[in-house]
């Protein structure tokens, strides 16, 4: 993402810093910290940031066909929060010295990576319980351990969202339990909902160890604190009790329990699938960011009118002055 070379670092100072990160120290915005682990830091929080303003799109796409006005409010209560998340971690950015707009600009542009998963499609009403489960499930598992983070505002960031993220995995859950427990029509819904979502959700973890460039480093200096296979296999084993527990299956026919490690061994990952979802060419990339640039035009008035007004008190306390 970042084109200029990373600058070398005086090895005092290196050292210092990664003893600091040894010692479990929290690093802190006017903190000393090398150009790599700020430049790595600002691209998985602006990714992560993306990811929760365009995460919103596929559940808005229901917010007026939810069936109830019960379903109705959460959904928006939902969507709004996915918005909280994304200024959160924005803001967070920002104490790493970048400019929030040149980050959206590269949403915009379609130079910045977001989640795979909001590339596909929802289809169904199920599939906003499936969602919530999975998905915000799957995010849960990830951002808890984000929590810790060495960078002390992304980590407190984490904290809040992970509040609101499992307030969202149990209404998503909770809907998918209203559905089991429905009519045969809702039943098959629930099911084809997650046939679709079960292998894209595993894939939110990123590439298997072996194939991520990034998490050494991630690792080394405790921004990552587990693996992208760990976590992976973590919210697999989270998962499949609650799967059974209403009686949905899981699209995997290899899905069997280890009883000497006590995991759920999990079926082949499709990761041409994955590689092209992230390449742009996933089943809803073009959509997705033509409704982002389409939100960014249509608010066009509403930035030059916040403007104005900032300018025109910024005028009126010069001559009260
Ligand atoms: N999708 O070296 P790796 C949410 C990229 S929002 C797209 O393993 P890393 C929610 C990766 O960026 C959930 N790209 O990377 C919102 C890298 O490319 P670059 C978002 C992916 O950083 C609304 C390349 O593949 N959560 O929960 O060590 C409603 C190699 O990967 C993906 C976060 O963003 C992917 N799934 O690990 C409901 C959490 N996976 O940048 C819910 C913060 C990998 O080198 N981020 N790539 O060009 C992370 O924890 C880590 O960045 C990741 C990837 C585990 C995602």
């Amino acid at each position: 993402m970042d084109p200029k070379p990373t600058p070398q670092e005086d090895p005092a100072l290196l050292a210092a810093f990664e003893a600091r990160i040894a010692a479990g120290e929290s690093i802190e915005p006017k903190d000393w910290m090398p150009e790599r682990y700020r430049r790595q830091l600002t691209r998985m929080m602006s990714q992560h940031a993306h990811s929760e303003v365009v995460g919103m799109l596929p559940e808005g796409n229901w917010i007026t066909r939810a069936p109830s006005l019960r379903r109705k409010m959460s959904l928006i209560a939902k969507v709004q929060d996915e918005a909280g998340h994304g200024l959160y971690i924005y803001c967070g950015t920002e104490t790493l010295g970048v400019d929030r707009f040149d980050l959206y600009r590269q949403l915009l542009d379609g130079t910045a990576k977001y989640s795979s998963i909001f590339n596909y499609p929802t289809l169904a009403w199920a599939d906003m319980g499936v969602i919530g489960w999975l998905v915000d499930g799957a995010a849960i598992v990830n951002q808890t351990v984000l929590a810790k983070t060495s960078y002390g505002p992304y980590a407190r960031a984490m904290v809040r969202i992970c509040k609101e993220e499992n307030f969202h995995k149990r209404q998503g859950y909770e809907l998918c339990a209203t559905l089991a427990a429905g009519t045969p029509a809702q039943r098959a819904m629930l099911q084809d909902s997650v046939n679709r979502f079960w292998w894209p959700a595993l894939m939110m973890f990123g590439p298997s160890d072996t194939d991520s460039p990034n998490s050494a480093e991630l690792l080394r200096w405790r921004v990552k604190r587990k693996t992208n296979d760990e976590l992976r296999q973590r919210f697999v084993n989270l998962t499949v009790p609650q799967a059974q527990a209403i009686g949905v299956t899981l699209p995997d026919p290899d899905l069997r329990f280890d009883p000497e490690t006590k995991n759920w061994v999990f079926g082949a990952i499709d990761w041409s699938e994955f590689y092209e979802v992230i390449k742009g060419n996933g089943p809803c990339n073009q959509e997705r960011l033509a409704a982002r640039n389409r939100a960014h035009d249509e608010g066009r008035w509403v930035r030059e009118a916040a403007t104005a007004h900032q300018a025109k008190q910024a005028a009126r306390s010069t001559e009260a002055a």
